[in-house]
């Protein structure tokens, strides 16, 4: 791979903070490059941009594979820059996008009105280099740093993606679809758990008596969940992203939401939490990451284990000073 042309830390930054797309769009293939080269010039930026994120709104939209997340982002977003002025960025946690690359081509004709506005940027997190925690943070730190107000990270509900997910937002919409049957849709307790509101997609057509029908069973459903800290049951709303219905009300749904956590301290609290929680969460990135350099290394201390010359606990433990020794 050819190196790529770097900018200098000073003039990314200030590019960041004047909102200079190019240099941000650059920025996040730094921050996500693999090369060993690029790697300090990538943590100084972070660094440099860290003090100036935590301004925005922070969402994570997500649902199962065709669900509607795309097409509801197009049309929740560009109500949000068009009409409310604001200035949205959307990252879209996409494992196939680390496959093919492809999919975000699909989901730029799916967002062909936001892509293309001035005030709505639209970036898929590879997780190529450090994960996709590591990804997602540093995209939504520069991407805050730059200025968007709203942020958008799309996820597919399914493994170790809405647990990152959710300890980057504020607020977590899960999305559903109008189904056939009576039964809830098999969703996951635990992703039920994480929402803050729940949004039935596809409310139009065919589809909108049975969306009507999981609206009600939904919100029969979320009254049984444990209350969630700030003391009411998530929202039950119904969209049809298609036909731009209920998207004014979904978008002051939320804005109600903000100004009600705001008033009592939840927001601010739940921020200084998650600061905590990226720490640990990256720290085992570093660990994962370091441990396939570790292997390499201790195949004389696996021998001695596997002859019982030495114990597993022993092991571990030259393992973590091999660790905290091997240094940044
Ligand atoms: N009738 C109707 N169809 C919709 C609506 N929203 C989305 N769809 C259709 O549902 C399909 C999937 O929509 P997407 O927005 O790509 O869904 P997604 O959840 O982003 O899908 P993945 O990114 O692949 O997980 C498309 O064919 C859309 O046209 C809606 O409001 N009404
Ligand atoms: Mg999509």
């Amino acid at each position: 791979m050819p190196l790529k042309q770097r900018l200098s830390l000073e003039a990314y930054f200030e590019g960041i903070r004047k909102g200079d797309r190019r240099i941000l769009s650059k920025a996040l293939s730094l921050v996500e490059s693999t090369l060993p080269s690029d790697r300090e010039l990538s943590k100084a930026l972070i660094e440099r941009c860290y003090p100036y994120s935590g301004k925005a709104q922070r969402l994570v939209i997500t649902g199962t594979p065709g669900v509607g997340k795309s097409t509801l982002i197009e049309a929740l977003g560009y109500y949000a820059v068009e009409q409310k002025k604001r200035r949205l960025a959307v990252i879209a946690i996409d494992p196939k996008s680390q496959r093919s690359g492809g999919s975000i081509l699909g989901d730029k004709t799916r967002m062909q009105r936001l892509a293309f506005h001035p005030n709505a940027y639209i970036r898929p997190a590879s997780g190529n280099y450090g994960g996709i925690a590591h990804s997602t943070l540093a995209m939504l730190i520069l991407c805050e740093a730059a200025g968007f107000d709203l942020i958008f990270i799309e996820t597919i509900g399914v493994g170790q993606s809405e647990t990152i997910a959710r300890a980057l937002c504020d607020l977590f919409l899960l999305l559903i679809q109008p189904g056939g049957g009576d039964e809830l849709q098999g969703l996951k307790r635990g992703i039920m758990e994480m929402a803050d509101l729940l949004v039935i997609t596809k409310a139009d057509g065919e589809l909108l008596p049975l969306a009507r029908k999981a609206k009600t069973q939904y919100s029969q459903a979320m009254r049984l969940m444990p209350l969630p800290p700030y003391g009411f049951a998530p929202k039950v709303l119904m969209v049809s992203a298609l036909q731009n219905q209920g998207i004014d009300t979904l978008y002051d749904t939320i804005q109600a939401y903000f100004q009600h956590w705001k008033q009592q301290g939840y927001l601010q609290q739940l921020r200084k939490e998650q600061q905590i929680q990226w720490i640990y969460l990256l720290l085992q990135n570093l660990f994962e990451e370091r441990r396939n350099t570790l292997q390499k290394n201790f195949k004389e201390i696996e021998k001695q284990v596997i002859e019982q010359r030495l114990s597993p606990f022993a092991a571990a433990e030259k393992a973590i000073q091999w660790l905290m020794g091997c240094g940044s």
